[in-house]
């Protein structure tokens, strides 16, 4: 089977947040290699450059959320763009925040749909991401994502999500870090869900086959959102909401192999670096690194043999 073509997208989104820095993301992708590294694996690569959120009437933010019209003008923006790199191969999004996801998804799920598809959701993050513009907060509009593409909520100005991703197949892995409406909000669906207790306890691996075996039942595709956050701040500093206790260096690659074995991901996000965070660039590269993984990077062709 001829490998797929990805398509790298820029994405200098830092507008869900207030802390800045993420604007930097795509280049410090592009500094940490990840167009070899990608070709070096034996698919072409096409770096697209910076997507831009168009013109927006300027924020005044005197209300609570923060950069709302600038946010809505990059969701729209994104949507077209994601929608048009799915005919054409696999995109991935160099983020960028996670309000990014806002329009990635939407429109790879509006892609989905065209080929009768179902569309499929793994967030890697310490967060859920599944405010509403009612119940957030902070006001930061990277911790509304999920909510915005499963329908939940009134999200004001923002493009209408014409298709919504069905809360039975989103799965959070890496959870450590949900506010109380979120909590609430989660359990009442169908969402599956591993937050770190579970990891501690099961290991990565069931909760995710879990998933894929789902996945792979009902001919989806799979949308992989990865937020650096869902890694542990240890090993990767960029990034400005650190939680403590996050995924491990091998259960990261754990995830990332069995995703490139699984044969199923079509899309994906790269969120949340921020580069004046980091130290020496260690984050970028070890987020190539999982992209790496996840593209079919391995020490050896399983199965190997073993003297055990
Ligand atoms: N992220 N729940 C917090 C908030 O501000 O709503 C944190 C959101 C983090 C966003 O992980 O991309
Ligand atoms: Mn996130
Ligand atoms: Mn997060
Ligand atoms: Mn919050």
């Amino acid at each position: 089977m001829t490998k797929q073509k990805c398509i790298l997208i820029g994405v200098p989104m830092d507008c869900g947040k207030r802390r800045q820095g993420c604007l930097m993301g795509p280049d410090a992708y592009r500094t940490a290699g990840l167009a070899s590294t990608i070709r070096d694996l034996g698919y072409a690569a096409e770096d697209r450059g910076n997507v831009d959120p168009g013109t927006f009437a300027p924020d005044t933010n005197d209300g609570k959320l923060h950069a709302l019209n600038e946010t809505i003008a990059w969701t729209r923006n994104l949507k077209e763009a994601a929608q048009a790199a799915m005919a054409e191969g696999l995109p991935i999004f160099m983020g960028g925040d996670h309000a990014l996801s806002l329009g990635t998804v939407a429109g790879v799920a509006a892609h989905a749909a065209r080929q009768d598809r179902p569309q499929f959701v793994l967030w890697l993050d310490a967060h859920p991401d599944y405010h509403t513009p009612d119940t957030t907060d902070s006001g930061n509009l990277h911790g509304t994502p999920l909510g915005y593409l499963t329908g939940r909520g009134a999200f004001d100005g923002f493009p209408e999500v014409e298709v919504k991703v069905p809360t039975g197949n989103v799965a959070m892995i890496g959870l450590r870090s949900v506010d109380a409406p979120e909590r609430e909000a989660i359990q009442a669906t169908d969402i599956q869900v591993a937050d770190m207790r579970a990891i501690d306890e099961n290991g990565i691996a069931a909760p995710l086959r879990k998933f894929l075996e789902r996945v792979e039942a009902a001919g989806g595709m799979l949308h992989v959102s990865l937020d650096v956050d869902f890694l542990d701040p240890a090993i990767a500093p960029a990034v400005g909401t650190t939680v403590p206790g996050g995924a491990t260096m091998r259960e990261a690659h754990l995830a990332m192999e069995m995703l490139h074995d699984s044969g199923l991901v079509t899309s994906l996000d790269l969120v949340e670096l921020n580069p004046f965070l980091d130290e020496r660039g260690r984050t970028a590269s070890l987020m190539v690194e999982l992209t790496a993984s996840l593209l079919g990077r391995r020490v050896f062709d399983r199965p190997t043999r073993s003297y055990s």
